[in-house]
């Protein structure tokens, strides 16, 4: 069998929501570093990997997928995995939460968070939008303590605390309020194997980039 191969970037929250879900699955993997700092990801060549020059892609075998949300789901379902459900009304909770995420919180984080390690300020109305949104999910957690309402850690919390870690490491909002969240946060942390790999690693990354844009280090 030929080795997962993951063209992506740590720094990426899309890209780290799948490192997640491979090491969750425990599967081995190659990435290929695509640098989107550098523009790695408009190069001819990674065009004719992906057309629209977004990262990540995943190629297993003969297969190749895009979009992270559906490379997640692919990878739990193939390597037979309850964190995409096999029970369909769990499985249409944790879609609901990923195009939840696709359709509101990614773009609605992509708004806050954009300007802000460009070394923009931080805008009152995106900050405002964000915490509506981190204030429903904290009102979701409180039903199961997961995002899908399922029993168990779900494709769906990982998604959103790639996201939702990344805001956390940066600052920008203040997390201590959103009191489930915080334990979210915690319980999804100390379940991913190979935490720095997976996650923390990358989130350094964007640390260290938001300082230097916003001339807090060199
Ligand atoms: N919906 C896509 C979004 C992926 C995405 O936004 N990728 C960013 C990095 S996080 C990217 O490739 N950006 C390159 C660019 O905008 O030029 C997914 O979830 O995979």
């Amino acid at each position: 069998m030929s080795v997962i191969k993951l063209y992506g970037d740590n720094f990426s929250v899309a890209t780290r929501s799948v490192t997640i879900i491979l090491d969750k699955l425990d599967l081995k993997y190659e990435m290929i570093h695509i640098d989107v700092l550098k523009g790695m990801n408009l190069t001819p060549s990674f065009q004719k990997i992906n057309a629209t020059q977004m990262i990540p892609v995943l190629i297993d075998g003969s297969f190749k997928i895009t979009e992270s949300r559906a490379i997640c789901t692919y990878l739990a379902t193939k390597f037979g995995s309850e964190l995409y459900p096999s029970i369909l009304v769990d499985r249409a909770r944790v879609d609901e939460m990923l195009y939840y995420d696709a359709c509101l919180v990614s773009p609605t984080f992509q708004g806050l968070m954009r300007p802000v390690l460009q070394g923009a300020d931080v805008a009152d109305v995106e900050v405002g939008k964000m915490m509506g949104i981190l204030h429903h999910l904290n009102k979701v957690l409180s039903s199961t303590g997961f995002m899908a309402k399922t029993e168990q850690l779900s494709v769906a919390d990982f998604v959103l605390f790639a996201m939702i870690a990344t805001l956390e490491a940066v600052a920008v909002i203040d997390l201590s309020i959103y009191k489930n969240l915080g334990i979210w946060l915690e319980r999804c942390k100390s379940a991913i194997p190979n935490y720095d790999r997976a996650n923390g690693n990358g989130l350094k990354k964007v640390v260290r980039y938001y300082l230097v844009r916003t001339g807090v280090a060199k």
